[in-house]
């Protein structure tokens, strides 16, 4: 490190104090939150931070209240992962009118003053909702009836994996999607909406297209209790990637799933780091994820080099 730059971080943190970063967590839905909060505090300890941690229980309200105490704690730096897009404005006024910079991780914010943080660093949602869709033009060759699982209203992986879908199967007319529901991003909503769904369309259903994995295994289960096949009599692709899912394809009970890395707490600290460094100048304003595509066929032999 420069030495104008050490200079700064030891201004920015008052002296030689531990610096104290904040972290606005979403909830603890599944898999890939759980993983996505172990990254984050995982790397704030790598970088000798000391970590004040929030999660909102799925509710802005939670995370709104959160943020606004850790603004009173006066801490060096918060990092929020917003559940929806919308509604921030206020909180991270107070923020920035108090001198905390806040960086946007995994979800994005909608705002109109792109001065209320830092930087955003987040998977490329949109694309991950283009590769589902690709992967499926080629899997039926351009034509399905399709039932979509949505993740909770108003996030935005879900806005984006919903439009990112559709921008694709716009060029398929076969594909149709004869039903859209939100799973919230769990397991057992998942599976809820999935069985409501065989009661109400029954063998019509071609295809699930789940925006996480964990509603896909939600709805596998519910397939299963239906007394039809996953993954055969039902083709179901997903997001995320985790281990759960490998699992799930390594059983043949689904066909794909679209990765998305939950393990962004090293990209968030080195923004940290830089902003507590005095060079948050430096940063993008917006840093994507890329992330591959998963078949059931290749399963088995990346099961094992897995990390989340
Ligand atoms: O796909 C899902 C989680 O925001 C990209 O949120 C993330 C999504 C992830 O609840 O499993």
């Amino acid at each position: 490190i420069p030495a104008c730059s050490s200079e700064k971080a030891t201004d920015a943190t008052d002296g030689n104090k531990t610096p104290v970063i904040a972290f606005v967590q979403t909830g603890a839905d599944n898999d890939w939150r759980n993983a996505h909060t172990e990254s984050v505090k995982q790397a704030a300890a790598d970088h000798g931070y000391d970590l004040r941690f929030a999660e909102g229980q799925s509710k802005q309200e939670n995370q709104l209240k959160a943020l606004s105490s850790f603004v009173n704690q006066g801490v060096d730096v918060i990092v929020l992962a917003p559940i929806v897009e919308t509604g921030w404005d206020n909180a991270l006024e107070k923020a920035k009118q108090r001198g905390i910079p806040v960086v946007i991780l995994d979800r994005q914010i909608k705002t109109d003053d792109e001065s209320l943080y830092v930087t955003y660093i987040g998977a490329d949602t949109y694309t991950e909702g283009q590769k589902a869709a690709q992967w499926l033009a080629g899997k039926t060759e351009g034509t399905a009836k399709v039932v979509e699982l949505q993740g909770n209203p108003g996030a935005s992986p879900t806005i984006n994996r919903f439009n990112g879908f559709r921008d694709v199967i716009e060029d398929h007319p076969g594909i149709e999607i004869i039903a859209s529901q939100s799973g919230e991003f769990r397991r057992s909503k998942g599976k809820e909406v999935m069985e409501a769904l065989l009661k109400k369309h029954g063998k019509e259903i071609e295809v699930v297209y789940a925006h996480n994995d964990d509603m896909a295994i939600g709805a596998i289960s519910a397939i299963e209790d239906a007394g039809l096949k996953p993954a055969e009599d039902i083709i179901i692709v997903s997001v995320d990637a985790v281990r759960a899912a490998f699992d799930a394809m390594v059983a043949g009970k689904l066909n794909c799933t679209v990765e998305c890395n939950p393990l962004q707490g090293p990209l968030a600290m080195e923004a940290v780091a830089k902003i507590l460094a005095g060079e948050a100048d430096s940063l993008d304003k917006k840093t994507l994820i890329e992330d591959t595509v998963f078949e059931m066929e290749q399963a088995k032999d990346f099961i094992d080099s897995r990390k989340y």
